[in-house]
């Protein structure tokens, strides 16, 4: 997979994560390879910044237990906003939590509490110390999760509304879900209360085969506003990546770790969809699985150096993405600090996006 472009990586096989075909899609459609760490101090900034850097990254990785003022509010909560800032730039969530308990307890963390991460968050990550059960128990999770979101997809409602006294004519509620879409549910409630201004409602039968798709086109994208209209919904899927190597100064995670991450990732194709790591994993040909690397910085724009910044002084280690995309065969960035303390985020976001993606094409070259 090293040498093959990450538009041929989504079509490969069909062993393929969905949510994975989806990522690379994204990645060919935004050319972008770019992960924001989005480890800001409240909410409000949370959205800000996804909602400025979000054309120039494909996914967003948050860690919701460090954000002051997380709302958990499963139709208008942090997470819901976020949802909605995915599916308008086009990026994947994904909730940096780092499981690291026994099946049972991790399916409660994942699907319960006040976060609910499985609603929201795309991707989700799992220290593998516990062993394999920590997969196959957050995969199990995460089936039931889709079903019952699909049935609830399936009864969901596409609903035009006249509002005649607005003078807006007809709304076209659009193929959504009232339960997690909150226009939907306010028009629907809104209609509800003026007594026979709902003037169609069809029940959807929404298929989320990404494949099938129409809406996916080059053209639209980087266009001033029409940037959203590319973009294909992502499936219901829900994906893990596992932590197999750390970028910090003194971790224990060996090779014999590290393999033991893989042949579990190998065994269980339907749940996992990759690595947070330093080296792409992948040894057979039919290895498809995305490598997530933290631990990057560029260096500074106006004094270029050979190796950029080397740490925090808290452990935390340094690469260009250069090294990590064309020396060890990353595929996904994730830069926080390199991108959120520079003046102007965006900015500094899309060099991010620029360097890696050039290093992509370096790599398949
Ligand atoms: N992170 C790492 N290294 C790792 C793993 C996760 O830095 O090996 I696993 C997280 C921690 C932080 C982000 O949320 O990635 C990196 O942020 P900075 O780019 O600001 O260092």
């Amino acid at each position: 997979t090293l040498t093959s472009t990450f538009a041929t990586r989504a079509t490969m096989g069909v062993d393929t994560h969905p949510l994975t075909s989806y990522l690379l899609r994204l990645m060919d459609l935004k050319a972008s390879n770019l992960c924001l760490s989005a480890d800001v101090s409240n909410a409000r900034e949370l959205l800000l910044v996804a909602d400025k850097v979000g054309p120039a990254i494909v996914v967003l990785k948050t860690h919701y237990d460090l954000i002051a003022g997380w709302d958990f509010h499963p139709q208008t909560g942090t997470g819901a906003k976020l949802v909605t800032l995915a599916r308008k730039h086009g990026f994947l969530i994904f909730e940096d939590r780092k499981f690291g308990d026994i099946g049972s307890t991790v399916q409660q963390q994942y699907v319960g509490g006040s976060a609910r991460v499985v609603e929201w968050a795309h991707i989700t990550n799992v220290n593998m110390i516990p062993g394999p059960t920590i997969v196959t128990a957050l995969a199990e999770a995460a089936a039931k999760w889709k079903e019952r979101i699909n049935y609830e997809v399936k009864t969901s409602v596409s609903a035009g509304f006249s509002y005649p006294e607005d003078g807006e004519g007809t709304e076209e509620g659009g193929c959504v879900n009232p339960r997690t879409d909150v226009n939907t549910s306010n028009h629907l409630r809104d209609a509800d209360e003026r007594k026979g201004s709902i003037v169609s409602i069809t029940t959807v039968t929404q298929s989320f085969e990404p494949a099938d798709s129409p809406r996916l086109s080059k053209t639209t994208l980087r266009d001033g506003d029409e940037v959203y209209l590319g973009i294909e919904e992502a499936p219901t899927d829900r994906g893990l990546l596992i932590l197999a190597q750390m970028s910090s100064a003194g971790n224990l995670m060996n090779a014999e770790y590290t393999n033991a991450c893989l042949d579990t990732a190998r065994k269980n194709k339907g749940f996992v969809m990759g690595f947070v790591a330093q080296q792409s994993l992948n040894g057979e040909p039919e290895d498809n699985f995305i490598t997530m690397t933290p631990g990057c910085q560029l260096p500074p724009e106006d004094e270029p150096t050979e190796n950029g910044i080397n740490g925090d002084g808290l452990g935390q280690q340094y690469k260009t993405p250069e090294k990590l995309i064309v020396g060890s065969g990353c595929d996904i960035i994730i830069v926080g600090r390199g991108i959120l303390k520079a003046d102007n985020p965006q900015l500094e976001a899309e060099r991010y996006r620029k360097a890696a993606w050039k290093a992509y094409t370096t790599r398949m070259n």
